[in-house]
């Protein structure tokens, strides 16, 4: 596969990071080993019904045990970074109201050894939609202030320990993910939601969501202060938070679906980026949900300010949006006041925005990521950003033949379209993005879905957990070689 029309030399600083992404839930497996506690996901999973195809992460891609094979599939392909979650309850079983479980530190002091040995830069998140239950049982965690102390404690714990030799960390994947599917829809722990927008047993769709991503953004904030205060400046490090970012492209040039793709992205992205860069909520949040919006007191304000030091953008997809605040809609996602009264739709004259994927939320649309890199460096002063996910899901079946299951060449396609989009972005309007992480390096636990979901460079067959190369992993691996400078290059 030729990729060498692509140019990112030039646009790039040499210390480009190019790596994969993964996360502790959906990768280690070793759900009770060596005195890990019981997270959220560990609960929510092993009820009926939760999850497409009854299965669970209790082993998953068995990651905790077989990470030497993994680094070993890393080197070959060449990345010089690799993205990895914590998982909370392995340092923490009871949160703060318990000890830290020493054996899962030494879990991750060995990981974090072994990729740095091989020359490979440890990207790590604090929470990827995972919480200890402990403080689920608690206090009802993110609904509760109580979980900021929990979060920064733990936060304070990964620094103190790791901090030495991680300079990437993250404190949340997806917050907008975690509130919007654990509080709105309800299809996410801890399940809670209110009709329309979904038939959970408890909760209130429409107040819930804006009282934990407070919570959220509080504990973000929490977190880099003591990061700011104790560690920075000995370790030098950075740290930032990663946002679930859609492309909202108006449906229509009229002015009012053009507003209305500004508040879908207010309404899911600018929500919490906009608080910890610039102090304060979207004005199209406050002006529609006036005293329903939680407010910040002086304090936070103070703690909120300058909040990251970069912007990590899980971006995938797109869609299209239409007003609905001038002009009724149909009922349907994001016409409600408190999702700002924007459908998003995948259609426009019966046409989709991009071709259709496996994935039911995933189509192609390579210019979305051009233009979600350019809104963001415009809307955040040109912060620095990492491209923290991006990647392509099939669905394989029973009688899937083995070109299918490994001559993945629509991931390879979507995989180079998407980076020649984000290269142009860079190159032609400087925007300063500094790493690309490729989901998935394997087949995962895809949450909801189950094993159901590839999102592999590699293959995993579920019964040995054997891990088999696809195309797309020879693919990457010469991408990253075409776009590495020789003298930097690591590969063996
Ligand atoms: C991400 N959307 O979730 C998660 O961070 C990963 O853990 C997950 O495996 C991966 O994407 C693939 O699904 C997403 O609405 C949540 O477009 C929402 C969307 C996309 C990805």
């Amino acid at each position: 596969v030729s990729c060498n029309h692509i140019s990112l030399k030039g646009s790039s600083p040499t210390n480009f990071l190019f790596g994969t992404g993964s996360s502790s839930y959906q990768f280690e497996g070793a759900f009770m080993s060596d005195g890990k506690g019981l997270n959220n996901w560990d609960i929510f999973t092993h009820k009926p019904g939760n999850i497409l195809d009854g299965t669970n992460g209790d082993i998953a891609v068995d990651q905790y045990h077989l990470y030497q094979e993994d680094l070993d599939l890393m080197n070959y392909i060449g990345v010089n970074s690799y993205r990895f979650s914590i998982s909370w309850a392995r340092i923490l079983p009871k949160g703060r109201f318990g000890k830290v479980n020493r054996a899962g530190v030494d879990h991750y002091n060995k990981f974090i050894d072994a990729l740095l040995l091989r020359g490979i830069q440890p990207f790590v998140t604090l929470t990827h939609y995972d919480i200890p239950q402990e403080l689920e049982d608690r206090y009802r965690s993110w609904l509760s202030p109580e979980v900021q102390e929990d979060f920064r404690y733990y936060a304070n714990t990964c620094f103190k320990f790791f901090g030495d030799r991680v300079k990437y960390w993250v404190t949340f994947n997806e917050p907008n993910v975690v509130v919007i599917r654990g509080y709105r829809s309800g299809i996410y722990p801890p399940s809670r939601c209110s009709f329309p927008f979904g038939n959970c047993t408890s909760g209130d769709s429409e107040v819930e969501p804006f009282i934990a991503a407070h919570n959220i953004i509080l504990s973000h904030a929490a977190a880099v202060n003591i990061y700011r205060t104790k560690y920075q400046k000995k370790q030098g490090g950075s740290i930032g938070m990663v946002m679930n970012a859609l492309w909202y492209e108006p449906i229509s040039n009229s002015l009012a679906d053009k507003l209305a793709a500004e508040r879908a992205q207010s309404f899911y992205m600018n929500w919490f980026l906009d608080p910890i860069v610039h102090g304060s909520y979207p004005a199209e949040m406050q002006e529609l949900l006036g005293s329903d919006l939680p407010v910040f007191s002086k304090f936070d304000l103070e703690m909120l300010k300058n909040g990251l030091d970069f912007i990590g953008i899980n971006h995938y997809t797109s869609f299209y949006s239409k007003d609905c605040m001038f002009s009724p809609c149909e009922p349907g996602p994001g016409t409600t006041r408190t999702e700002g009264f924007a459908l998003r739709t995948a259609k426009k004259d019966g046409v989709y925005i991009g071709e259709p994927t496996a994935v039911d939320w995933l189509y192609v649309y390579p210019r979305g990521m051009d233009k979600i890199v350019t809104y963001i460096k415009d809307r955040y002063n040109n912060t620095p950003m990492f491209i923290t996910e991006n990647g392509y899901g099939e669905k394989e079946n029973q009688n899937s033949t083995n070109e299918e299951l490994f001559n993945d060449f629509k991931r390879v396609e979507y995989l180079k379209s998407y980076l020649q989009a984000l290269a142009e972005t860079m190159r032609t309007k400087g925007a300063d993005v500094r790493g690309y992480f490729v989901w998935s390096l394997l087949d995962n636990f895809e949450w909801t879905s189950g094993y159901t979901l590839q999102f592999g460079l590699h293959h995993v067959d579920y019964d040995t957990l054997k891990r088999t190369p696809r195309l797309s992993a020879a693919w990457y691996r010469q991408f990253i070689a075409n776009h590495t400078p020789k003298i930097l290059s690591t590969q063996k």
